[in-house]
């Protein structure tokens, strides 16, 4: 059969309901970065604790109604950041406005985050494999924006043991999940360093939620 459609990098199905849109951000990546700057002068890069008595690799901040903030107790969403004791930061209408389109490029209408999740992962840095399940409502997708150094993302299904797959994610990639996918496991392997070609020294990924 032909392919009407052929799978490119521009749109490539990752399962039912997940979607990479390939350099779906890259026109508007260093104004993505400049708001990341602004935002962290007043909500700061931090390393929350994990369960265990250990600490994320990733350094992690937030934007918007809610921030997602750990502390060895649990996770959870919060409305004031517990390193401040301030709301956080607004989310900038560029975040807004770009979340909407890659939700809406992948079939999602109407989505209005109100969480932007900001991580930051210097090269040794990753993120096990886990679901996104803090969040009450769950009907909404995730959109997720990868900056700077490139890193393999690991997309699994719906049980821990599924096959994961590997997808290489480079500056100004989008990836939405959602539907079917909403709950499947992902991670993110360790951010390998002397990469070229952005200037920037560590990956940084926003992922956009609806909480509640
Ligand atoms: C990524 N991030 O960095 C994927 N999950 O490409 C996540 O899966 C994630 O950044 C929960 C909380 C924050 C995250
Ligand atoms: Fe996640």
């Amino acid at each position: 059969m032909d392919d009407l459609f052929p799978e490119t990098r521009e749109r490539l199905s990752l399962s039912s309901g997940a979607v990479l849109l390939g350099g779906f951000a890259r026109a508007e990546a260093q104004a993505l970065l400049h708001a990341v700057e602004i935002i962290t002068q007043q909500a700061p890069f931090r390393h929350y604790r994990v369960a265990g008595g250990g600490r994320m690799a990733a350094a992690m901040t937030a934007c918007g109604d809610y921030g997602w903030v750990s502390d060895g107790q649990g996770y959870r969403y919060v409305r004031t950041d517990p390193l401040t004791g301030r709301p956080w930061p607004a989310l900038p209408s560029l975040f807004l406005a770009l979340a909407g389109r890659a939700a809406r490029a992948a079939g999602y209408e109407g989505f209005v985050p109100q969480c932007g999740l900001i991580n930051r992962y210097a090269p040794g840095a990753g993120m096990g494999l886990h679901q996104d399940r803090d969040e009450r409502i769950m009907e909404a997708p995730v959109v997720s924006v990868s900056l700077g150094l490139s890193a393999f993302f690991q997309w699994g299904g719906a049980q821990r043991q599924d096959t994961c797959r590997k997808v290489l994610l480079h500056h100004g990639d989008v990836v939405v999940w959602g539907g079917p996918s909403r709950s499947h496991f992902h991670g993110v392997l360790p951010v390998r360093s002397a990469q070229t070609g952005t200037g920037l020294e560590c990956r940084y990924n926003l992922t956009f939620r609806v909480v509640d």
